[in-house]
C-alpha cells in the first residue's frame, strides 16, 4: 500500500469540468465511413495506454490491444470478417435484428476494415501464464468487465486526441485470432476500426436517452440529493 495521489476539485471546478465533460462526451458518434489518411500512431499508442488503466480483476490486466496498419492484414481481416458477416446478414441474424439495424445502413460489406488507416484488434485473456505459481497458470477474473471497461476507455481516449472509431463485432470473431497468431488463452472480444472521418461523412440522426430514463435515484427525505437542477442552484 502507498498514499492515494487524489486530485480534489473545489465544487464549481467540479461543475465546470462536468459541463465541458458531457459535451465532448455527446459529440462522439461511432463513425463508418473513414478518410485514408494515416494518423500519429504515437497519439494512437498512448490512447492504447489509456485503455491499459483499466480497472481489471484482481488486477490481472486480461487484455492484448493489436494496432494494425498493414494493408496486407487489413485485408485479410476484411476478407474474413466479410465471410461471417455474410453468413450473419443473410440467414445467422433473424427479421427483428437485420429490422433492428436498417436505420443504420450497415450490410456485410466492410470498406473501412481496408479504408480506415488502422484497426485496433482487443482481446480478452482467459489466464495469463505464470511460471511462479505451480501449474504456470495464472487465473483472471471478471474478464469482460475488465475489458469492457477498457474499451470504454480506450474509445473516450481516443475521442479526446480526435480520432474516430467504430466499433464493429464480426461474428464469430475467431478469425481475428489466426490472422493475429495469438497465443491460446486469448480470445477476440472488439475491433476498432480507427480514424479521421471521410469528408461529407453522415452518421444516423439518433438521440440518446434522457438522464431520467437512464438512471434511478434513492435518497433520504429532506437532503439536498433531493433536489434537481435549478432547485439546487436556487438554494445554493
Ligand atoms: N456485426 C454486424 C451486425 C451489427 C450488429 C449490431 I447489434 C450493430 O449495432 C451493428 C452491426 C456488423 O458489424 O455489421
Amino acid at each position: 500500500m502507498r498514499p492515494l495521489d487524489f486530485e480534489r476539485f473545489g465544487e464549481s471546478e467540479m461543475r465546470e469540468r462536468a459541463k465541458v465533460m458531457l459535451q465532448r462526451f455527446q459529440s462522439r458518434r461511432t463513425v463508418r465511413h473513414f478518410s485514408k489518411e494515416p494518423l500519429p500512431l504515437d497519439v494512437v499508442r498512448e490512447a492504447i495506454q489509456a485503455a491499459g488503466t483499466a480497472p481489471s480483476g484482481a488486477h490481472k490486466q486480461p487484455w492484448h490491444f493489436c494496432l494494425i496498419t498493414d494493408p496486407a492484414v487489413k485485408a485479410k481481416i476484411r476478407e474474413a470478417a466479410e465471410k461471417e458477416e455474410f453468413e450473419n446478414y443473410h440467414g445467422r441474424m433473424n427479421e427483428k435484428w437485420l429490422e433492428d439495424l436498417k436505420p443504420f445502413g450497415t450490410d456485410h460489406v466492410k470498406p473501412h476494415l481496408e479504408e480506415a488507416p488502422a484497426l485496433i484488434a482487443v482481446f480478452r485473456q482467459s489466464w495469463s501464464t505464470d511460471l511462479n505459481i505451480p501449474n504456470g497458470r495464472s487465473q483472471h477474473y471478471y474478464v469482460q468487465e475488465s475489458v469492457g471497461i477498457a474499451c470504454g476507455i480506450l474509445l473516450a481516449a481516443l475521442h479526446e486526441c480526435g480520432i474516430a472509431s467504430l466499433t464493429h463485432t464480426p461474428s464469430p470473431m475467431r478469425f481475428l485470432e489466426q490472422v493475429l497468431d495469438r497465443p491460446s488463452n486469448e480470445k477476440a472480444f472488439l475491433l476498432i476500426p480507427i480514424g479521421y472521418p471521410k469528408d461529407g461523412c453522415q452518421v444516423p440522426d439518433i438521440q440518446r436517452k434522457r438522464f431520467e430514463e437512464i438512471a434511478t435515484e434513492f435518497h433520504s427525505e429532506g437532503t439536498d440529493n433531493n433536489l434537481k437542477g435549478e432547485k439546487l442552484q436556487e438554494k445554493r
